[in-house]
């Protein structure tokens, strides 16, 4: 076997990028391509994604990875949850709602009132959010007139390809598939109110959704297959967590910090639904038992706002080194407090959480941030620890919070548990591990690809109170 080249796009909430993967014996790694950012855009009838844009960055964004390496033999793509559009006749039916839009509390209403959440969870595991699919579903004026609904991943492969399927690992937090079955739960489709013909047939990761179509392969530079990779951005992180054993958590942390285990069944007991904690499918089976944390959104948030203030740029690693240097005890807010989740005014939003006076100083202030996201996240691996049955021995804390050496040891010491950081980049390295797979670069199960993970990029350790 030798080494092989793909293409992996990845699509978080704030930014996206194209790598070049390379993967082989002992071989994986990446080379960044593009990076472009990209967020919510306020439209008429609420938030949206600018879908257009997306589409043209990742097309660009394929045609230089090509450019660079001719080699490339196929192409995944992963995005945030949940988010979708709508389809009549082959056409997108406007551009797709961001899941921080509003309307989506009378979807929750609205569903709740035809099945009770307990019901909802006995049949899909997923804890509360309030922008699971099948709330904003219901709460879309456009969906009547729609004859297909595709998952962010999928809808560009669709546009990609010409072929519309669903991968599961992202069907997974649309709320309509069935915990056990892994199979589209119809009958509570229709309960819901939401038109089972809407939901294509499921793959799993590692299925060849189709060939670029003749147009984007002439802008491409190549006539390439799309592999469904495990799509959901969290599913792709969790395949590249070097776990070694039953004892290790995780949490991936980018705009969210999503925390939990991994399981090969689901918990579904009353503590579990009470504690919110969700079963979001993984490759090859496995369930992600984690609850989401809201992550780096209220540092990104913040900042933002303080960049328009200053009208200029904010240095984050000089912002961070100073947070750092902070001695004085800052006070911890509810990190998962919901006034936190729409965007646009955080610093305000966020004191109003805190005992007045706030902290006077911006460093402290970034303190008070990075303190609350490890305060709840040591808080979820405790649960965690506690709903699974399991005695956990140790935290993987992967995505660019790994980057935040203050985050991992403010972890690490609220945990009590070694936080093992990195990969940064583990989303985009589980969209290659899988693409990987499917052509037969490397071999088989899980813990074969997490081997070649642990061996090719070694973690940095926060010991607690280190
Ligand atoms: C992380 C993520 C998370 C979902 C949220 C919508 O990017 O996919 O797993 O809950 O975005």
């Amino acid at each position: 076997t030798r080494v092989r080249a793909v293409a992996a796009v990845d699509l978080g909430a704030t930014s996206g990028r194209v790598m070049i993967g390379r993967i082989g014996p002992g071989v994986l790694d990446l080379e960044p391509v593009s990076r472009f950012p990209h967020g919510a855009v306020e439209r008429a009838d609420g938030l949206h994604w600018d879908f257009a844009a997306l589409y043209e960055h990742v097309v660009d964004g394929l045609a230089e990875a090509v450019r660079r390496e001719p080699s490339i033999e196929s192409i995944g793509i992963d995005s945030w949850a949940v988010d979708y559009g709508l389809l009549r006749d082959g056409e997108l039916l406007g551009e797709p709602f961001h899941y921080r839009d509003r309307r989506t509390a009378r979807g929750v209403a609205e569903v709740h009132g035809e099945v009770p959440f307990a019901e909802l969870y006995e049949r899909n595991g997923l804890q509360f959010l309030p922008f699971t699919t099948l709330y904003q579903f219901r709460a879309d004026p456009r969906l009547t007139e729609a004859d297909t609904a595709l998952l962010i991943p999928d809808l560009l492969a669709y546009l990609l390809t010409g072929r519309r399927v669903a991968e599961r690992t992202n069907a997974s937090t649309t709320g309509l598939l069935g915990v056990r079955s892994g199979e589209w739960d119809t009958e509570l489709a229709v309960r819901a109110g939401i038109p089972p013909r809407l939901l294509p047939e499921l793959v799993d990761a590692g299925t060849v959704v189709g060939t670029l179509t003749p147009r984007v392969a002439a802008r491409i530079g190549a006539s390439l297959p799309v592999v469904a990779v495990a799509s959901h951005d969290t599913a792709s992180a969790v395949v590249a967590v070097p776990l070694e054993s039953s004892s290790s958590a995780f949490i991936s942390c980018g705009t969210w910090g999503l925390v939990g285990v991994e399981l090969r069944a689901p918990v579904l007991t009353d503590d579990a639904r009470e504690a919110n904690f969700t079963h979001e499918r993984g490759a090859d089976g496995r369930y992600r038992f984690l609850h989401n944390v809201t992550g780096l959104w209220l540092l990104s948030e913040t900042v933002r706002a303080w960049e328009a203030e200053d009208g200029a740029p904010i240095a984050l690693p000089e912002l961070l080194a100073a947070a750092s240097a902070v001695t004085d005890q800052v006070p911890v807010f509810d990190a998962n407090d919901p006034s936190l989740s729409a965007p646009g005014d955080m610093p305000a939003r966020i004191a109003a959480l805190l005992p007045q006076p706030a902290p006077s100083t911006r460093a402290a202030f970034v303190r008070s941030i990075i303190e609350s996201i490890a305060a709840a996240f040591a808080e979820a691996v405790h649960t965690a620890a506690e709903l699974s049955g399991r005695s956990l021995d140790r935290i993987h804390l992967v995505g660019g919070g790994a980057l935040n050496d203050l985050l991992c040891q403010a972890t690490a010491d609220r945990s009590g548990l070694p936080v093992l950081a990195g990969p940064v980049e583990a989303t985009a390295l589980g969209n290659v591990l899988i693409q990987g797979r499917a052509l037969g670069a490397t071999r088989g199960t899980l813990e074969d690809l997490r081997a070649l993970v642990a061996a090719t990029h070694p973690p940095k350790v926060f010991a607690p109170g280190a």
